[in-house]
């Protein structure tokens, strides 16, 4: 606990020099253990290779620059393309170099090439296989990117009904999702008791009675998946009652809690111990949050 502690504090630290970027873009990045290392984070949109255009190969350079190793790392130390007959190709992700095998999709659809642009509010996720012989690793994600809970009232639950998709090819080889059966979801990277139906849907109750924002996430032990994300805000008035619920319901991704908005939940959290999860992980998770980045207990070999 103390560690924890310890190591959200010093991430804390840094968000004094994260706060100031601008959010025109989103990016996650999972690692070799399927692990959730940036977490839908605002990346502004920079040049950074100089070829004129905004693109995908722009905004992993930044990620990599702003959040690799705590946020102390370099894109230059941590992230490698080389070009290739198909156009450049990503030789190193998040410090992992594995043979080529990376994964990246922009708003759940798959990119095509390092080249392919990044505008203002796109998700870009990338990915490191975690089965980097065989590729099972299948791409997943939930119907909503963020999810906003304002002004509920102290004693009601909040909660949300997730969907989970994979990405697949049908008999032609087109792309189609296909619901994913069985995966348990995770809060703030601890597992839950809900899991998903056969039809992908999950209903999951958040921490109650104080102010929170959770990284929901899911793991699989049938199929190997990428972990997908969604981000839940819950703000709650005090003055509130039952029905005064402003269920915000899908949000546009320019809604994704920022830094500013976890302040006061970093704060109201300290004193609260009733959560339905493990509080040290819900406090590391806000504190990593505020921090700027959601660098969740990277285990570096
Ligand atoms: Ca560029």
């Amino acid at each position: 606990m103390k560690k924890l502690i310890a190591t959200a504090a010093a991430l804390a630290a840094v968000s004094a020099f994260s706060v100031v970027a601008f959010a025109d873009a989103y990016v996650t990045i999972s690692d070799e253990t399927g692990k959730i290392v940036v977490a839908m984070m605002p990346i502004e949109l920079t040049d950074n290779d100089g070829d004129g255009n905004i693109t995908v190969n722009d905004v992993l350079i930044s990620a990599h620059d702003e959040f690799y190793a705590d946020g102390n790392g370099s894109a230059e130390e941590s992230y490698a393309t080389v070009d290739s007959d198909y156009g450049p190709m990503i030789t190193k992700l998040w410090g992992v170099e594995n043979g080529g095998a990376y994964g990246y999709y922009i708003n759940n659809v798959a990119g095509m090439s390092l080249n392919d642009p990044i505008k203002d509010n796109d998700h870009l996720y990338a990915f490191v296989y975690t089965d980097a012989q065989n590729y099972s690793d299948k791409y997943t994600y939930f119907d909503l990117p963020t999810y906003t809970y304002d002004g509920i009232a102290p004693d009601t639950q909040p909660s949300i009904e997730l969907h989970l998709s994979a990405a697949a090819f049908d008999e032609n080889w087109s792309p189609v999702t296909v619901p994913v059966e069985g995966a348990t979801i995770t809060i703030n990277d601890e597992k839950t008791d809900f899991v998903t139906d056969s039809t992908g849907t999950v209903t999951v109750d958040l921490p109650g009675g104080r102010d929170g924002v959770y990284i929901i996430s899911a793991v699989s032990e049938t199929e190997t998946i990428v972990p997908p994300i969604t981000l839940v805000k819950v703000v709650v008035d005090e003055e509130a009652t039952d029905n005064d619920i402003e269920d915000n319901g899908a949000q546009e991704i320019t809604d994704a809690p920022e830094t500013g908005d976890v302040d006061a939940a970093t704060d109201s959290s300290k004193g609260s111990p009733d959560t339905g999860i493990a509080d040290v992980a819900a406090v590391a998770g806000i504190a990593v949050l505020a921090a700027g980045a959601f660098i969740v207990a990277k285990n570096r070999k």
